[in-house]
């Protein structure tokens, strides 16, 4: 067992181990080398993830990024405008391959929460001209990672890809965490993603599998999609072994994920009980709650290095604002210790920097 196993792992969901059944059902794979098309275990995976998003076909990607990245690349060419909001995972966290491997320009638009609506993305549109570059795609995160788990309203999504569509344009669901908020919403994932051109979600965050994602689409933008992902170094041959897993993950965990968003708005609750930590407990919706420490007079580093000597793994997203992510591997116990040890080092904290302000009389 790695030291890690003593911690409480409060980083990311990307952090739980593969439980016992998806090993066992890794070590019994079918597999063949998939390439060919010959991996049953994949093509189960595959075809299962089309049916429950109500897509045509799906392909199986080691990774969110690269899923992102090959959904994007399919929806485009070279020289054309994406839009995404501000703090997307595809702008600021997938090392530029919106430029670097699709060749297009991300036109990103600051927003409150993560979530964009029509009247934003069509004031972000650009004119048709000499001069301009054509927009072609919209890209929606759901949930929004870096705005704390947030979810997107069904009629924003549905309007804006009936007005992207009347245009021409294309919508792409970055939906890592689509079952969260699926979840959250008392909704389908198919419901969801009705009218979206494509979807990215992933087996290793929330649902809890060790390794790969899925964009599902038409049967013709997967095609493609597979071509892009063998340009990538994706093509992958007996990843049966990663399917079964991540097919135990698809079928069993989205029921458990009102827990982790049980957790989440607990953790919340008690941090919003100590000030100067500011967080906005009723809008902790997921499993994500990110609060802002800039009162307590260290940066987010410091503040992680002082949770991990206690025992709590947690990291900043930038130099104020904590993250904490709730998911299977850990417990409401846990999310209690967690809290109890956030809230004894706020105080010590609290008291360093009261001794150190200026005395006033
Ligand atoms: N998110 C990771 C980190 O990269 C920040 C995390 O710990 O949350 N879309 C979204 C919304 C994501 O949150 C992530 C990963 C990805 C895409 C990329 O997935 P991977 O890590 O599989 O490439």
């Amino acid at each position: 067992m790695s030291d890690q196993c003593h911690f409480i792992d409060l980083r990311s969901d990307t952090v739980t181990k593969p439980s016992e059944k998806m090993r066992a059902a890794m070590a019994q794979a079918e597999v063949g080398d998939d390439v060919y098309g010959e991996d049953p275990t994949i093509n189960r995976l595959e075809a299962r993830a089309a049916e429950i998003f109500g897509k045509e076909a799906a392909l199986f990607v080691p990774t969110g990024t690269m899923g992102n990245t090959v959904a994007v690349k399919m929806h485009t060419n070279h020289g054309e405008e994406v839009i995404c909001d501000a703090r997307s995972h595809l702008l600021d966290w997938e090392l530029s391959m919106m430029a670097w491997f699709c060749g297009c320009l991300a036109r990103p638009i600051p927003t409150s929460d993560g979530i964009l609506t029509w009247k934003q993305v069509a004031a972000a549109l650009r004119p048709k001209g000499p001069d301009n570059a054509p927009t072609t795609l919209i890209t929606l995160e759901n949930t929004h990672n870096m705005w704390g788990g947030t979810v997107y309203p069904q009629e924003t999504i549905d309007e804006i890809c009936a007005e992207a569509h009347a245009r021409g344009l294309k919508v792409h669901i970055d939906g890592a965490r689509i079952f969260n908020a699926a979840v959250a919403s008392q909704t389908t994932v198919a419901r969801i993603a009705r009218d979206v051109d494509s979807v990215m979600f992933c087996l290793s965050k929330a649902l809890g599998a060790p390794v790969g994602s899925l964009v599902v689409g038409t049967r013709a933008a997967i095609a493609q999609a597979r071509l892009y992902r063998k340009r990538l170094g994706g093509g992958m041959r007996q990843a049966g072994i990663l399917a079964a897993a991540g097919l135990i993950a698809l079928e069993e965990s989205p029921a458990g994920l009102v827990t982790d968003h049980a957790n989440a708005r607990y953790l919340a609750e008690r941090l919003s009980e100590l000030p100067p930590i500011e967080i906005d407990a009723p809008s902790v919706k997921t499993n994500i709650v990110i609060f802002d420490i800039s009162g307590l007079g260290v940066s987010t580093f410091e503040f992680s290095r002082g949770l991990k000597e206690k025992g709590i793994l947690a990291n900043g997203i930038n130099a104020t604002h904590m993250r904490m992510v709730t998911h299977r591997d850990v417990s409401r116990q846990d999310c209690e210790v967690a809290a109890e040890v956030v809230r004894d080092w706020a105080l010590v904290l609290r008291s360093n920097l009261n001794r150190h302000s200026p005395v006033t009389v």
